[in-house]
């Protein structure tokens, strides 16, 4: 698992080099962001539980399909392993925001988990909706506890949207 700083040290250690313009320059906008990130986890920690529900509650008004019956989500169990998995993403976001970096996402969450959702026949775009509902409450809060710049947000989000997806960009 790495972080920005683990990875950057990693990159330079390869080569033997000292810390160079760029990587100071990376360095202190990682650092310039710290606040902020520990902030937007705080949040999420303390509001999981409604974010999640609040988007499973939007995600299922948007696609009824899903719990009806012959719905991936249809049956409690479905349902439930569909909130779950919501609770997953947020809370591995929430790590991948404070490491300011996504390896942990590819590390923990999404290495094998399209082959495990194609076998299951878990739809994709609404699992991609259901994030994306998540990631809008976040920057919501994050706008509201007076965070100007929340564009960091996206980043873990979109990450395992675009995994999932397996859109190259
Ligand atoms: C199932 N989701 C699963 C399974 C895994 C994950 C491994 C199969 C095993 C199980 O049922 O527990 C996902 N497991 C994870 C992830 C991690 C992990 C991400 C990383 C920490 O350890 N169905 C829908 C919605 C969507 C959904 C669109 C919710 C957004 O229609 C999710 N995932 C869903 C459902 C199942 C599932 C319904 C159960 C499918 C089944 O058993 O038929």
């Amino acid at each position: 698992m790495q972080d920005a700083v683990t990875n950057l040290i990693r990159t330079y250690d390869i080569s033997g080099s000292y810390l160079d313009r760029n990587a100071i320059d990376s360095l202190q906008h990682y650092f310039k962001s710290g606040a902020a990130r520990v902030a937007v986890a705080t949040a999420i920690s303390g509001n999981a539980a409604s974010v999640v529900r609040t988007a499973g509650t939007a995600l299922f008004e948007q696609v009824p399909e899903l719990i009806s019956p012959g719905g991936n989500a249809y049956t409690t169990r479905r349902y439930s392993a569909c909130l779950r998995d919501l609770d997953y993403y947020l809370r591995y976001a929430s790590y991948a925001l404070v490491a300011g970096d996504m390896n942990l996402l590819d590390e923990r969450v999404l290495q094998g988990l399209r082959e495990t959702y194609n076998s299951l026949g878990v739809p994709v775009a609404p699992t991609v909706i259901g994030i994306q509902l998540m990631k809008d409450q976040i920057k919501r809060m994050a706008e509201e506890s007076g965070i100007v710049d929340t564009s960091f947000i996206d980043q873990p989000f979109d990450y395992m949207c675009r995994e999932l997806s397996e859109i190259s960009i």
